[in-house]
């Protein structure tokens, strides 16, 4: 039996994933606007990730007999103009949803409640890496974003990119 106030906290965040997912189909939209499908392309798999780590928790939260409650999921909100803003709003958004996670490992660390400690101990690691992969975006602009030809190889490079389904849903 989950402990109440975390396991409504993991409710709460199943909202913030799918939100985290719709951020970035709006990112995608944009780029594909502004016809930079490799862009577009790496934003349309993180999506699909976002929804996986949606999946993840409600799927914990089904496993330990806790009633999932659905909210509505808000409009994405950021104003797009610069090609460079989608990566700004990522990272920033990245950093947000880490203290989200953090919150909930707290909350779980207060109630001794261990295995949610376990569980979230992946999206405390994946955060890690998706602040990486921001950052990184950031920085791979900068360098290249004002050059066409590097822009477009760095296009390219993001084009590349595959979804595979994530790795919380085969956990179990
Ligand atoms: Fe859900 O991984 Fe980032 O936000």
């Amino acid at each position: 039996m989950l402990d109440k106030k975390v396991a409504d906290l993991l409710n709460v965040q199943i909202n913030k994933e799918i939100y985290s997912a719709y951020l970035y189909l709006d990112f995608s939209n944009f780029y594909n606007d502004k016809g930079l499908d490799g862009f577009s392309n790496w934003y349309y798999i993180q999506a699909q990730e976002e929804m996986d780590h949606a999946m993840g928790i409600l799927k914990y939260l089904q496993d330990n007999d806790y009633s999932v409650t659905l909210d509505a999921i808000a409009k994405p909100d950021k104003k797009l103009e610069k090609l460079s803003d989608p990566l700004h709003y990522g990272l920033e958004h990245e950093r947000y949803v880490t203290d989200l996670i953090h919150t909930i490992y707290h909350a779980a660390h207060e109630v001794h409640d261990y295995r949610t400690m376990k569980f979230l101990d992946w999206y405390v690691e994946e955060q890690g890496e998706e602040e990486k992969n921001a950052s990184d975006m950031i920085t791979k602009f900068d360098l290249f974003g004002s050059d066409p030809k590097a822009l477009y190889s760095l296009n390219s490079e993001l084009a590349a990119r595959v979804y595979s389904t994530s790795s919380i849903l085969a956990q179990e």
